[in-house]
C-alpha cells in the first residue's frame, strides 16, 4: 500500500479487522494509554483515548503522563432507550465515569472518564442490556438519527424502524468487538467476517444519516452526509427524499474546506427500494471518496469534484433505477417539543429541558436522580432527541400521575418551564475538557452567555424570541452552529467568531459576521443588533432571516 496514505487508512488495512493490538494495548499497565495504532481502531468500536486537559499543566510540572481516559459512545439509532438501559448507564456513570451521561447532538449517549482498565467491565454491562457502541465512531455509518417526537406522526413507529435497520445494514461485520470486549471465541474461519461493504478499508471518512419527518426539521436533516426525508402521503409512508452531501465542518485558514448542506437528489419508494439506494450512496462515496487527504474525504468533496449529476448517475447504475423527482413536503419548524404531550396510540411522554444534553446532579437541579427514580418504576422508555433533549415517553395514561409527581419531586417541569426560550432552543459541543480539538470553551460555558444575552433581549422586549443559538468550541461544527441563527465558533480561549442569518427550518446555512470577538464585544454587537431588529423587522420576521435580509443583503432562499 503507498506510503503517502495517510496512517489510519493503513491501519484500517492491516489492522486484521480492527483487532490491531487493543488487547495487548489495554492489558499494559505501565501507561493509561493506548498504542498509537490501537487508539485509531478504538474509534471504530465507539471510544476515543483522551486526556483532561485542564490538568495538563499541573501533570508536567510533576512529570506525570497525561491524565488518560477513554469517551465511549454508544449506537443507539433513533436515541431510544429502555428503563433497564437507562439505569445500568446510570450505574456505570456513577462507577466508572465522571457520573455525567451525554446526550450528543447525533441522539446518542456518551460516557466520559472511564480508565482503560475499565473498557471492558462497562462493554460487559452495555451487552447485558443489549446496547453496544460498534461503529459510534470510527469512518463506518455513524449513530442513525431519527425525528424522536412520538407525537409528530402515527407512522413514527415505522419510520425509526427504518434507522434501527439501516444502522444494522451498514454495521461493520467484523468480530473484533465481540472478542476484544466480550470475549467471543477468536473467529478461526475470517470468511465469516468478509464484509462486501467496508472490504478492509472501511470508509474514507465517518458517514452521517439522518431521518426526519416533516413538518419539524429537529434532525437537521441536511447536515448529513445523507439526508432521508420521510414522504407521508394520504397518512402513509411512500418513500424518502434523498440528500446528499451534508456536513458542517471547515478548518480556519483552509478555503478548500466549508461547511455544505446536503442537496436533494429525488424521491426513492419506501421499502427495499430505499434500503438499497441507502446502501449504494454509500460504496460511491466508499470507491470514489478522497483517501490521501482527510479534510477532503467526506461526501460532500466527494460529490463538489465529482458533480452531484454524475454521483447521482453512479448510484443509479448500482441501483438499477433511477431516483423519482423530489416529492413536496415543508418543513415549518427545527425544535423539540417541551412538556407533556400525547402521542399517536395516546400514550404520553415529557421532554424535559436538558441543557447541552448533560444529565447530572447540580445544586439547581437533580436531573439525573430524578430520571434514575423514573427508571426505576420500569413503566417507560427514554428517548434522546438531536437537540441534545430527554423525552420521557410511552407513559401510559394510568401511570401518568406516578411519573408526573417525580417530576415535580425533583422539580424538573419547574426547570423546563422557566427556561428561556432562547435556551431551550439552544445547544453546545463538549469542548473542553475533554475533546483534543477544542479551541475555546462550549459547553461550560454557553450556559453563562446565555444568561447574559437573555438580559439583552429583555431589555429589548424580545424575550419571547424563538432564536436557535449554538455553540461549538472550534469550526468542526459538532453543535452544528453553522445551521443556527446566532452562531458562535470558539477561535481561541474566550474568544469566538459570530455567526448569523441561519434560518428557522434548516435550509439555509448562516454566515461569518465578525471574527474572534470576546465576551464583551459579543455582548455590544449582540445588543446594537437585537435593537435595530425590534425597530427595522417585517412583521413576524425571525432574526435569522432580518440577519441574513439586512447583513448579507440577499433575499430568502
Ligand atoms: Fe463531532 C470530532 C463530539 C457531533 C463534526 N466530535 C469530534 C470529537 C470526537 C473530537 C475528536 O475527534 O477527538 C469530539 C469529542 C468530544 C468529547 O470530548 O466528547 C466530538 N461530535 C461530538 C458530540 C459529542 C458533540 C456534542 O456535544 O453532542 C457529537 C456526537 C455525535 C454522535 O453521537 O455521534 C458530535 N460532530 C458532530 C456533528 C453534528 C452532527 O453530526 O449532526 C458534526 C458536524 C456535522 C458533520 O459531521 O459535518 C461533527 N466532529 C466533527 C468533526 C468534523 C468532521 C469533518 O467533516 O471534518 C470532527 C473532527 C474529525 O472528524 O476529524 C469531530
Ligand atoms: Fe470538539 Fe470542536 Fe467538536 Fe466542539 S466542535 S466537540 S470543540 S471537535
Amino acid at each position: 500500500m503507498s506510503e503517502k496514505l495517510p496512517l489510519l487508512e493503513r491501519v484500517k488495512v492491516e489492522g486484521d479487522a480492527l483487532r490491531g493490538t487493543i488487547v495487548e494495548s489495554i492489558k499494559d499497565e505501565l501507561t493509561g494509554a493506548m498504542r498509537e495504532e490501537d487508539t485509531l481502531l478504538m474509534k471504530f468500536h465507539g471510544m476515543y483515548q483522551q486526556d483532561d486537559r485542564d490538568r495538563r499543566e499541573e501533570r508536567a510540572k510533576k512529570k506525570l503522563e497525561r491524565l488518560y481516559s477513554f469517551m465511549i459512545r454508544l449506537r443507539m439509532p433513533g436515541g431510544i432507550l429502555t428503563s433497564g438501559q437507562w439505569i445500568a448507564l446510570n450505574d456505570i456513570a456513577g462507577k466508572d465515569s465522571t457520573n455525567e451521561l451525554k446526550i450528543t447532538t447525533r441522539q446518542t449517549i456518551q460516557l466520559h472518564g472511564v480508565l482503560k482498565s475499565r473498557l471492558k467491565p462497562t462493554h460487559q454491562v452495555f451487552n447485558r442490556v443489549h446496547l453496544d457502541t460498534i461503529a459510534a465512531c470510527g469512518d463506518d455509518n455513524r449513530n442513525v438519527t431519527c425525528s424522536p417526537n412520538p407525537v409528530q406522526s402515527p407512522l413514527h413507529d415505522e419510520i425509526f424502524g427504518y434507522a434501527s435497520k439501516i444502522s444494522n445494514m451498514l454495521k461493520p461485520k467484523t468480530r473484533a468487538y465481540y472478542e476484544i470486549f466480550l470475549d467471543e471465541e477468536k473467529i478461526v474461519d475470517k470468511k465469516l467476517e468478509e464484509d462486501p461493504l467496508y472490504r478492509d478499508s472501511y470508509l474514507p471518512r465517518k458517514f452521517k444519516i439522518g431521518i426526519c419527518i416533516p413538518p419539524n426539521n429537529d434532525i437537521d436533516v441536511f447536515g448529513n452526509d445523507l439526508g432521508l426525508i420521510a414522504i407521508i402521503e394520504n397518512n402513509k409512508l411512500v418513500g424518502f427524499n434523498f440528500a446528499i452531501g451534508g456536513g458542517l465542518a471547515f478548518t480556519f485558514g483552509n478555503p478548500d474546506t466549508y461547511a455544505r448542506l446536503a442537496t436533494e437528489i429525488g424521491f426513492v419508494p419506501a421499502g427495499e427500494k430505499t434500503f438499497k439506494a441507502i446502501y449504494e450512496v454509500v460504496t460511491v462515496q466508499r470507491d470514489y471518496g478522497d483517501r490521501v487527504d482527510r479534510k477532503q474525504a467526506r461526501l460532500k468533496y466527494t460529490i463538489d469534484k465529482m458533480g452531484v449529476d454524475k454521483f447521482k448517475e453512479e448510484v443509479e447504475k448500482r441501483i438499477g433505477f433511477k431516483f423519482e423527482e423530489s416529492r413536496p413536503y415543508v418543513f415549518t419548524k427545527r425544535e423539540d417539543y417541551y412538556g407533556w404531550q400525547q402521542d399517536a396510540k395516546g400514550n404520553w411522554f415529557y421532554t424535559l429541558f436538558v441543557e447541552n444534553g448533560r444529565v447530572m446532579d447540580t445544586e439547581q437541579v437533580a436531573i439525573k436522580s430524578a430520571l434514575l427514580k423514573i427508571a426505576k418504576t420500569g413503566k417507560v422508555n427514554f428517548r434522546c432527541t438531536v437537540n441534545q433533549k430527554a423525552i420521557v415517553s410511552d407513559v401510559k395514561p394510568e401511570d401518568k400521575k406516578e411519573i408526573n409527581d417525580i417530576l415535580e419531586e425533583f422539580k424538573i417541569i419547574a426547570h423546563t418551564e422557566n427556561a428561556s426560550v432562547i435556551r431551550k432552543n439552544s445547544m453546545a459541543c463538549v469542548a473542553l475538557s475533554t475533546c483534543p480539538l477544542a479551541l475555546a470553551e462550549s459547553q461550560r460555558y454557553l450556559p453563562s452567555l446565555l444568561t447574559k444575552i437573555e438580559a439583552l433581549l429583555a431589555k429589548n422586549d424580545l424575550a419571547n424570541e424563538n432564536i436557535i443559538t449554538r455553540m461549538t468550541g472550534c469550526p468542526n461544527g459538532c453543535g452544528r452552529s453553522s445551521v443556527s441563527e446566532i452562531g458562535f465558533i470558539g477561535s481561541a480561549l474566550g474568544k469566538y467568531n459570530l455567526n448569523l442569518g441561519g434560518d428557522h427550518e434548516g435550509y439555509r446555512l448562516n454566515r461569518l459576521y465578525k471574527e474572534h470577538l470576546d465576551e464583551t464585544q459579543i455582548l455590544n454587537e449582540l445588543d446594537t443588533l437585537f435593537a435595530d431588529f425590534k425597530q427595522q423587522r417585517i412583521q413576524n420576521e425571525s432574526f435569522g432571516d432580518y440577519t441574513f435580509r439586512t447583513l448579507f443583503n440577499k433575499p430568502k432562499d
